[in-house]
Order: C-alpha cells, then structure tokens, then sequence
C-alpha cells in the first residue's frame, strides 16, 4: 500500500519530488483503513508511546538494569503430571491417591496469589504464557499450579485490558500435564457481592472446561450454606473440590471465643458432607502459629479422614515455620510462592522450604536448583513491576492485631495513603481490629475484609471511635458496604450480626437471615447476551457471558479497547505500560507459531489538530499511525 501510495501521488508523477518527499507528505501512509490484528496493536503501541498508560502514571519506574526475562529452556516435552493422573482417577480416586503420598505435595501460587499479595495483581498475562511450557517440562512434579480467581479477574479485565478467560486458555495450552488451581469466592464467584446460584454455576462450568481441575472454594464470612451451591457446581464438573476453612481468630486462646477447635471441626464436617475432596486451610492473614497449624490439621485430618492443603501468607515473617509445622502434622500440600515472589504479604519461600523438606521423610521430590532457575525469572519479571511495587520491608507481627489478609494489606495500605493517612497507617490498622470486634468478630477475607477496610478507614478519618459508631445519638453515615454486610447480603456470620449496630445502619430495614442466592433473580443468559452481542465485532460465548454478569461496565470498557487495540496481552509488559523508543525491535506472537516484527522508527511533531504521526516497519513494510496527542 505504501508504495501504491508513492507511484500514484501527484507529486510523485509529476516528478515534483525531494529527498524530503516522504517526511512532507504525510498523506502516503494514509493506507485504507485495515483494521487487522497488527494495525490494532500498532494503534495500542502509538498511543502509549505518545501518551503513556495511564496505570503507570506518576508511578517508579523500572530500574536502568530491567532486562527482558528469558524462561529456562524448554523443548516442548510435558512429561504425565496430576492432571494426567486426575483424568485418570477422576476426583475421589485422586483424593486418595493424595492421602497414600508420603511426600508433601506443592502448589505454587506465584502466577495468582503471589503477584496478588505483592504486586497489586498487576502480573501480565505475558509474563505468565512466556514460561508456561518450561513448568510443563521441567515442574511436572507440582501438585498444582494456582493461576486463577481471586482478584486476577478482574484486575486483568480492568487495568490490564486483557481476558482472564484468554489467559486461562493460554496457560492450559501449554501446561497440559500440572493441574491449574483458581480461587473461587463461592457465591461471590470471582466478585464482590453475592450472584444468583445459576450464574456461579455457569461460571464454575466454564472455568472447568477453560482449563481448571482444583476449585478452592471459600465463602469471606465462613458460611458453609453460602458454599454448597459452589461445592455442588463444581462436584458435577468431575474436578477437584477443595473446600477451604478460612482461619481467624487466635486458636487455644479463650479471648477469641468463636473461633476454636470445635469451630473448625464442625465446618470440616460440613464441608465433607457437602462432598469435599480435599480440605483447605486458608490461611488468608497468615495467623496461625506453628503449635496452632499442629492442632488444626492433624484434628481435621483425624475428624474427616480427607487429605489437607495450608494455604498462609508470610506477612508475620514466620509462615515458613508454620508450614513446616503443618507438613509434620501430616498436611497432604501446601502452598508456596517462588522465591523472588515470596515473603512479606505473600506466600512463603517455595525453594526454602522444599529444600527444608528434604531433610525429612516428607520430601518433595522437586530439585531446589530447577526452582532457582524458575525464580530468576521470575526476578527479573518482578522488576518490570517496579510500579506496583509495596513499601514494604518487613515481617511484621503487627498482623497479629489487625489481621488483614496478604492480599488486602497493601491495597488498603495505598487506599489510607490516597486519602491522606498515610502517616496514621498504624491508627487505620488498629481502628480495623477494632471494627473487627465491633462487628462481632468476623472472618476477614474478600469481600467481607474490604468492608471492615472500608468502615476503618471512615473511621479513622472522621475522627469516629467505636463507641461513637454505637452512640444513638451520634449521626454516622455508614459506607455502602458496611450496610450492606449487616443487612445479610454477604450471608451470616457465626452467631449472627450484632442488633444494635446492626438496626444503627439499617434505619429500620429488615435484614436478612437467609441465603441471599436464594432471593437473587436468575440471570437470564440470553438477555446478557444480548447486550453484549456483537460488541467488538467478535463471537460472544460463555466465557464472554461471565465476564458481562460479574462485571458489566469493566467489561464493556474492555469490549471497547480489544475492538480498537486487539489483544494487548500478546505485548512485552513494557511495551504494554511504557511504550517503545525509535530503534527498538519485538516480535509478537499473536498466534502460536505466528510473530508480527514490529520496529519502532519515530514519532512525528504534532500537527495543528494535535495529532502526532508514529512510524513503524511491521515485518519490514513502513506503516503510520496517527496519535491524538492529549498533552
Ligand atoms: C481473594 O479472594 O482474592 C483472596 O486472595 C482472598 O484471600
Ligand atoms: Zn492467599
């Protein structure tokens, strides 16, 4: 087109030309308008080279040493891993089968939980694809790997601008043989708010045939009623069902009255009837002390007869201890993070405490040197992420007294600091241990930790003591959510919600003791789909229904950007936040086995209309963008 564009320009016949031909007239790359995979990502590329990403702004950048990670190698074997023996056995030969192993089987929760707890969920599909396939070759030995849910949903679709359905189906590609692990919120699916039974359902059917063989499924208030409906979905999908006991509270300790031995054992009841394969502990704060962690798994192990996964997060600098201390008490797996994605608000040290394994007759059989190779990767991704990066330095055993989750700390953390307490940071923790009690004490995980965030922080920024809250004659405008979690729409905590508080918020509004799913309309799948039809110009599936009923507008908003820019996630995180320089060169692969070169050659001076011209050469050919300069 470019030439075509040269031969047949006026001044081009009538040899009206200079050397300076082509940098004057503009109107040569005016190139009918091929809204192809390429020129879309080329329109991405322009755009943030000229703009920025605006999830960058006013952020740190990357240190002048970010190198490009390269994965270990791999040459494209995937030897038989749990996935191959889970198809084999189906679930509950599997789960017995996990009860026969002598060694302690791992879940490394680097591509879900650990960039959720220390990077603000930033990690790019992209970084995740590039290294799937030498975990397939060289990692077969995991039990698992957790990649999915949680908060992965929907950062991706928000701020990423990429598909977390896409990510699963790219990771399932190329990880045929290590069983893929997600979270799920149960009833809150990978939400906030409780949907109707028949969208959860629909939802964990599509997550099964994605690519997920192990549901840990667990309810923010504890409410075994809550994750029956989640339970069941995932029972007739023929995949793992884990169950998972949120820990709280301070076991063996008679100040925390609700949350002990006889608690747990009850639920792991529950949750056995209702058909768990495998009982998790989550471990969301990171909480549970050596002696504790010894208590609850060989009385849940002994109670049930089902085999048992900890799941902890480093925020006190012991978990390491902790899970140690559950393997010698016959924990079936636990969970662990890379080493450069370990610590702190995530999960502890995976190549740590595997070698530490290896002194005991629960050794894993993982080779700590292929870890260390995993981990430099994983390093050197990390450091693209300079933006999303904690100011965090320590352990802490503050966490004791505020309990917050791994994954919320350094959300809410950043949430005080845009509001402008960050100096009262400590204030705002303790005010949330306070709220904690002043709710009943509760389980705090998503979503009911954020409600607990979002009354603290209002606390602590009026200037409000609990006892101010339950003063009948003080006016206290509660948050949205904090009415909301008292009205029931959460579901029940043990003992129920405190009346006092409970009618404070309410003004009067009856509340509800039963499960929400039980009120919630049934999502009519055919309007959903309706609303999205065609939107984008592409094919709507289930996935795509999902998506639209957890989150409609971020949805639609992403709708809108893959119309214009198509799959960004195929792009190097650093192109994707910072754009590129005149002289650089990628290779995009925008499908396997088919790479677009993309070299960046300038960027032009903006015109009258603000417009800038950026200029490539996409497989050796030039190709123009215009860019609307909004400086
Ligand atoms: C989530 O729900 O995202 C969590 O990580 C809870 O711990
Ligand atoms: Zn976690």
């Amino acid at each position: 087109a470019f030439l075509e564009n040269v031969i047949n320009h006026p001044d081009f016949v009538s040899g009206n030309i200079t050397t300076r031909f082509i940098d004057t007239t503009p109107a040569l790359f005016d190139f009918p308008k091929r809204r192809d995979r390429a020129t879309r990502l080329l329109g991405f590329i322009a755009d943030v080279s000229v703009n920025g990403n605006p999830e960058v702004a006013g952020r740190p950048l990357p240190p002048a040493h970010a190198v490009t990670p390269v994965p270990p190698p791999s040459t494209g074997k995937a030897p038989d891993g749990t996935k191959q023996l889970l198809d084999k056995l189906g679930p509950e030969g599997f789960r017995d089968w996990m009860l026969a192993q002598k060694r302690v089987l791992i879940t490394d929760t680097t591509m879900r939980d650990g960039h959720q707890s220390l990077l603000a969920t930033r990690m790019r599909s992209h970084d995740m694809v590039t290294v799937s396939e030498a975990y397939a070759e060289h990692l077969s030995e995991l039990f698992s790997i957790e990649c999915w849910g949680g908060a992965t949903f929907d950062v991706a679709l928000r701020f990423l601008k990429e598909d977390s359905w896409d990510r699963l189906a790219d990771l399932r590609q190329r990880m045929p043989n290590v069983m893929l692990q997600m979270l799920l919120r149960a009833s809150n699916a990978v939400g906030y708010t409780n949907y109707p039974d028949n969208a959860v359902d629909l939802f964990v059917k599509q997550a099964a045939q994605t690519g997920i063989d192990v549901f840990r499924v667990f309810d923010s208030l504890n409410w075994a009623d809550n994750m029956k409906v989640a339970m069941e979905s995932v029972l007739k999908t023929d995949r793992l069902c884990e169950a998972a006991i949120c820990y709280t509270g301070d076991l063996g300790h008679a100040e925390r009255p609700k949350y002990q031995l006889d608690y747990y054992l009850g639920l792991a009841r529950e949750l056995k009837s209702a058909g768990a394969h495998i009982i998790g502990i989550k471990d969301m704060a990171g909480l549970c002390r050596p002696a504790q962690i010894r208590t609850l798994v060989s009385a849940i192990k002994d109670e049930t007869g089902l085999p048992v996964h900890y799941h902890t997060h480093d925020t006190s600098g012991i978990a390491a201890a902790t899970v140690l201390a559950a393997c010698e008490a016959g924990a079936d797996a636990v969970d662990a993070a890379m080493d450069s994605f370990s610590g702190l608000t995530s999960q502890p040290n995976l190549g740590s405490i595997i070698t530490a394994l290896g002194d005991t007759d629960r050794t894993t059989g993982i080779d700590p040197a292929v870890i260390r190779r995993f981990s430099d990767y994983w390093e050197d991704v990390r450091t693209q992420y300079a933006a999303f990066e904690p100011d965090l330095r320590a352990g802490a055993s503050e966490v004791y007294l505020h309990e917050m989750p791994g994954g919320q700390f350094t959300n809410l953390k950043e949430q005080a600091r845009s509001m402008g307490l960050a100096e009262r940071w400590h204030e705002v923790a303790k005010m949330y241990a306070a709220v904690n009690m002043m709710f009943g004490d509760i389980v705090k995980v998503t979503p009911s930790s954020k409600v607990v965030g979002d009354m603290a922080l209002y606390m602590v920024s009026s200037g409000l003591t609990p006892d101010d809250v339950l003063d009948p004659d003080t006016e206290i405008n509660f948050p949205e959510s904090v009415i909301g979690l008292l009205r029931g729409d959460l579901g029940q905590p043990p003992g129920g919600w405190p009346p006092a508080l409970q009618a404070k918020a309410l003004k009067g509004e009856k509340p509800r003791t039963d499960r929400p799913g039980q009120h919630l309309d049934p999502v009519d799948f055919d309007a959903v789909r309706a609303t999205i039809k065609g939107h984008g110009g592409r094919e709507i599936n289930d996935n795509d229904v999902c998506s639209a009923i957890m989150y409609p507008k971020v949805f639609a908003d992403y709708e809108t950007h893959r119309s214009e820019f198509g799959r960004v996630d195929r792009l190097p995180t650093p192109v994707f936040f910072y754009g590129m320089e005149p002289g650089e060169e990628i290779s995009v692969e925008i499908d396997r086995g088919k790479s677009l070169n993309i070299r960046f050659m300038a960027i032009g001076e903006p015109n009258d209309a603000g417009l800038r011209e950026v200029f490539f050469e996409l497989n050796g050919q030039p190709r123009v963008v215009r860019v609307d300069d909004k400086s």
